[in-house]
């Protein structure tokens, strides 16, 4: 017997129910997940996010997927932070091309308190100020930290559990999934809409992709946002030679995540470089309804913000106006925190422009 919360969601999937949606026949899987998709949000509206390494390289942990990491010889080098200006010049320049969330990383294990973090929280406040919803991943955070982050206007913080707790241990040794689980805890506690997701590629079974879902599913608030990212295989990681993900594994993954967690945006995230347009519109029907958007994601590409634009037109996508998410906590995190400054929310009403008329 499932048991729903007050929202009417789920918080009890069992491994054997999360496997048999992921083994449907896909074109079952694809109008199940539309099913749910259209029953929480605008099936023609997607998320354009941009992402900004705010602190690259030089990181202690072991990821094997990571280039950032110290660990492994990668040409990801350790560089300085960069300066408040610097990042809200290029938050501005993402509002500029559409983008309505702003990441950003850090290549930290966890947030050490001094002028680093109040550099990010001055960060975290500008964003806000330019009308956008602001999101940082820092590594694992204290409760303070949190609430300071919070204060500050933090939208959303990303912090993945990346794959399922049996093969956790293979992909990294230096913090553990329980680790995770709590900062993530932290993050839901501060009032903060939790991104949380994992990475497909790194040598998982199916098994592990299911549980890797079913755990986010059953966290006790399903998180605000769960990415799928496919591994970039980065030269000098460990997981460098592994081969490339299959689209439709991708496809499977954003319709059982948009199944199991029907309000929470699904970012189709790392990885799009080498999706077809075909399949990143698969992805789309299978209720993802956000991406990264802009030439770089951390350290790797992303597709061409033309490319994109083009696709968007192509397709009659439009792109998600700010604080207009289902995710409940993202549109409680609006009135907190800095206020956008005059001029700056025409955003709202902002569609990209498509870089060619549809057609030509
Ligand atoms: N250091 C912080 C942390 O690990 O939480 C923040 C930055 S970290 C780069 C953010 C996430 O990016 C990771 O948890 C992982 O899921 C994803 N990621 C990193 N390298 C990747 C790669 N090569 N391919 C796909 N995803 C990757
Ligand atoms: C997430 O799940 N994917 C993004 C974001 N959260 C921070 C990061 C992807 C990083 C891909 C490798 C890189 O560019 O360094
Ligand atoms: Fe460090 Fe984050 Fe990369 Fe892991 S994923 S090595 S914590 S930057």
């Amino acid at each position: 017997m499932s048991s729903t919360d007050s929202a009417g969601l789920r918080h009890d999937w069992s491994l054997d129910e999360v496997m048999a949606l992921h083994a449907l026949p896909l074109t079952d899987l694809l109008l199940r997940a539309q099913t749910v998709h259209r029953a929480n949000h605008a099936p023609d509206s997607v998320q354009l996010c941009t992402l900004l390494s705010v602190k690259t390289g030089g990181c202690q942990e072991d990821c094997s997927y990571c280039p950032q990491s110290s660990k492994y010889e990668t040409e990801v080098g350790a560089e300085k932070m960069l300066s408040v200006d610097q990042v809200l010049s290029k938050a501005r320049q993402a509002r500029a091309t559409g983008s309505t969330r702003f990441c950003m990383g850090a290549a930290w294990r966890d947030a050490k308190d001094g002028p680093a973090f109040e550099n990010v929280l001055s960060m975290v406040r500008g964003v806000r100020e330019l009308g956008l919803e602001a999101c940082a991943t820092l590594g694992m955070l204290t409760d303070d930290q949190a609430r300071r982050l919070a204060d500050a206007g933090l939208t959303a913080y990303n912090h993945n559990i990346d794959t399922s707790r049996e093969h956790y241990g293979e992909i990294i040794t230096t913090r553990s999934f329980d680790d995770r689980l709590q900062t993530v805890a932290r993050v839901v506690k501060a009032g903060i809409s939790v991104c949380c997701g994992g990475i497909i590629g790194m040598g998982e079974s199916t098994r592990d992709r299911c549980e890797m879902l079913r755990t986010l599913a059953n966290l006790e608030v399903h998180p605000g946002s769960v990415p799928i990212n496919a591994l970039v295989p980065v030269e000098g990681t460990p997981l460098a030679d592994q081969p490339r993900v299959d689209p439709l594994e991708l496809t499977r993954m954003c319709a059982v995540a948009r199944i199991l967690m029907p309000q929470a945006m699904v970012r189709l995230s790392a990885g799009r470089t080498e999706l077809s347009r075909e399949a990143q519109l698969l992805c789309f029907m299978a209720g993802a309804n956000s991406i990264f958007y802009g030439e770089k994601l951390l350290t790797t590409g992303n597709p061409d913000v033309l490319e994109d634009q083009r696709l968007f037109a192509d397709a009659g996508l439009k792109p998600m106006a700010p604080y207009t998410s289902s995710d409940p906590t993202v549109q409680a995190t609006r009135d907190k925190g800095p206020i956008a400054k005059p001029g700056s929310v025409s955003l709202a009403a902002r569609a990209i422009q498509p870089a060619v008329e549809p057609g030509e």
